[in-house]
């Protein structure tokens, strides 16, 4: 019988690193000449991580419209297109950000009814150490409400693999203290601290995916699924896609973030707790580079995480935001802005191609198991 495709799932909170780890990932695989196929997964459409994850060159489909839990024959079918285009022999999916009990909802029941396609690999879930030790009480700032906080400690909670990344913003100190405090709050977990950024700790991580091992089988996690709708509810959603258009060219990496430098100071007036805005900016002209812009907490700086080498001239701009406030301030802002963006760059014309905002629906999963025996 042909070696069963091994499937991987990156999960954590939103702006936790995931993207930025499955790229890492996926490179890892490719490295070994192992065939990657990638599945990212949104609540609407026009995401940026699928813009990304194309730029670098890696076969991905995207399941849109909802999540991998309640959308679990999209995953499937997901999973079959990648095999038809490129025979993978790794998938490696990235679910949203606000979901929670991925484990009973999706690894189980792929291990039941797809056991002999797939080996399932530990649930990692990425965070980011700042926004984690401000949820766990360690550390004061600005942080989500209660039932959101509750979605992010289920999500911990479920985790085979704690990844607590990003270790390149903290002291040593500040890491450990973390570690410690989840390492007594989540005692099934293996924690391990990681810059995936930098590249620092992921052999570990990762050889901890790659072999064919199955993930242990445990008891199915007790969530309150009202809860938890209530805690995605509180999130608004803002997705968008933009043509940009000039008789001049222009510096695509200023223009990226003066928008991202006036969105935060927008939604910063309007008490608007980012989780992630990310932007993306794909020239219609060049080798396939793209611009990607990032922010994930309203005390931080947006960060170019990619840049473009050259001027553009026109492209395409896809805008994702998700903050906790109601997603018709998200959409004001994001208006205001690309306002003040026509009198700030008055040789830009700024077209908007579709554009949705809403609250993630109530979660209603396809199927919800128990371990596997
Ligand atoms: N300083 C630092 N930033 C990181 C690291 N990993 C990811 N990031 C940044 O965190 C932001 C969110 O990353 P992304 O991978 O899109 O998160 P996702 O929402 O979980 O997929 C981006 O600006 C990344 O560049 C890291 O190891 N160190
Ligand atoms: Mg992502």
């Amino acid at each position: 019988m042909a070696q069963k495709a091994r499937y991987i799932m990156i999960g954590g909170f939103l702006g936790a690193g995931k993207t930025t780890s499955v790229l890492k990932l996926a490179d890892h695989f490719s490295k070994q000449g192992k065939k990657v196929g990638l599945i990212t997964n949104d609540q609407g459409n026009a995401l940026a991580d699928t813009a990304l994850i194309r730029s670098h060159g890696f076969k991905v489909e995207e399941i849109a419209g909802g999540c991998f839990c309640c959308r679990f024959n999209s995953l499937t079918e997901a999973a079959e297109k990648l095999t038809l285009k490129s025979q993978p022999d790794v998938f490696i999916a990235e679910p949203v950000g606000s979901c929670t009990d991925l484990v009973a909802t999706v690894s189980y029941p792929l291990r039941r009814i797809y056991g002999d396609d797939y080996s399932i690999a530990p649930l990692s879930v990425v965070i980011d150490p700042i926004r984690a030790s401000r949820i766990l009480g360690i550390e004061s700032g600005s942080s989500f409400s209660e039932k959101v906080a509750y979605i992010y400690r289920k999500q911990l909670e479920e985790a085979d693999l704690i990844i607590v990344n990003k270790i390149d913003l903290l002291k040593s100190g500040q890491i450990n203290t973390l570690v410690n405090k989840l390492a007594e709050t989540y005692v099934k977990a293996r924690i391990l601290t990681v810059s995936a950024r930098n590249s620092e700790g992921l052999e570990e991580w990762f050889s901890n995916l790659s072999d064919n091992r199955e993930m242990e089988a445990r008891e199915v996690m007790n969530i309150d699924y009202d809860i938890y709708a209530e805690g995605e509810a509180l999130l608004g959603w803002y997705n968008a896609s933009l043509t940009l258009k000039s008789n001049h060219e222009f510096d695509g990496n200023v223009f990226m973030k003066w928008i991202a430098d006036r969105l935060k100071a927008v939604l910063n007036e309007n008490q608007a707790e980012i989780a992630h805005l990310k932007m993306t900016l794909s020239p219609d002209l060049g080798l396939g580079d793209i611009a990607s812009i990032n922010l994930v907490r309203n005390d931080y700086i947006p960060e170019l995480s990619q840049t473009l080498e050259g001027p553009v001239k026109s492209g395409q701009v896809i805008l994702n935001i998700r903050a906790e406030i109601s997603p018709e301030v998200i959409h004001h802002c994001v208006e205001r802005v690309i306002e003040e963006c026509s009198n700030q760059y008055p040789n830009i014309d700024a077209e908007i191609e579709h554009r949705e905002y809403f609250q993630p629906g109530k979660p209603i999963p396809t199927h919800r198991m128990a371990a596997f025996s």
